[in-house]
């Protein structure tokens, strides 16, 4: 926590684990409070601060003393909230989704559930793998076929969950790896939808405290 008691997160502006975490909560800088009834609507208010992590700056301050402390994995995202410092995205929105459960990121229904949480492991998963053109098809193709049968206006029906937290990072990740998207017309549109929400753009990396000026937006 800092002084002001706000929990802490630890972030590189173009991680997309990070990006995940950022989607989940709400950063107390690049949220106006205009829009917070709006941010509000789709997901979590929490308010944090951001302690950026420059993974190439210093040979990566992640191998920092002081960060492995907080993080002995040496990976962004980490946050420290009521006392504990968390590691691993997906621990962390589990951990916000069972401490902040409104509004809800995983359906109430355990078959739901399981079911939409192989969308989720289906990103997940491809996540911690190499991001190689190849492992992101792969992961897609799997993913374009799930999502057909699982998909609403977003990944799982007409609510966000923590699938569409994956999804979006992910859609970037294979951006910046020129990965022709063509073949993935549903994975496609939901990007765009989830990207016209405010809380998926307050949380872009073009706009996170460390986002160096040439790449803000
Ligand atoms: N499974 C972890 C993966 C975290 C991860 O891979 N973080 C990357 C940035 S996206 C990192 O910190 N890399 C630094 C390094 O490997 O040295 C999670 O979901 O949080
Ligand atoms: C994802 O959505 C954004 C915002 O609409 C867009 O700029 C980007 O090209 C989209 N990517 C795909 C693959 O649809
Ligand atoms: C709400 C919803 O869309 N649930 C879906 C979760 O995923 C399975 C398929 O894996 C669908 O059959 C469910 O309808």
């Amino acid at each position: 926590m800092t002084e002001s008691g706000k929990p802490i997160l630890y972030s590189y502006f173009r991680s997309s684990c990070s990006w995940r975490v950022r989607i989940a909560s709400r950063g107390a800088r690049s949220c106006p409070l205009t829009l917070l009834s709006l941010t509000a609507l789709a997901l979590k208010s929490l308010d944090y601060e951001t302690v950026p992590i420059n993974l190439i700056k210093d040979g990566g301050q992640q191998f920092s003393e002081e960060f492995q402390a907080l993080n002995p994995m040496q990976q962004v995202p980490a946050l420290k909230i009521d006392g504990i410092t968390i590691g691993q995205s997906l621990a962390i929105i589990e951990y916000l989704e069972e401490t902040r459960p409104t509004p809800r990121l995983l359906p109430q229904d355990p078959k739901r559930r399981a079911q939409n949480l192989s969308v989720l492991k289906q990103v997940g998963q491809e996540n911690q793998l190499t991001w190689a053109q190849k492992v992101i098809h792969s992961g897609f193709n799997a993913l374009e076929q799930i999502l057909r049968s699982t998909a609403g206006k977003y990944c799982v029906g007409d609510e966000v969950s923590v699938a569409d937290l994956c999804l979006v990072p992910q859609v970037a990740n294979a951006e910046r790896f020129k990965v022709d998207l063509t073949p993935y017309p549903t994975i496609s549109r939901i990007n765009k939808t989830l990207l016209a929400l405010e809380a998926f753009q307050v949380s872009h990396p073009c706009r996170q405290p460390d986002t160096p000026p040439e790449l803000r937006a």
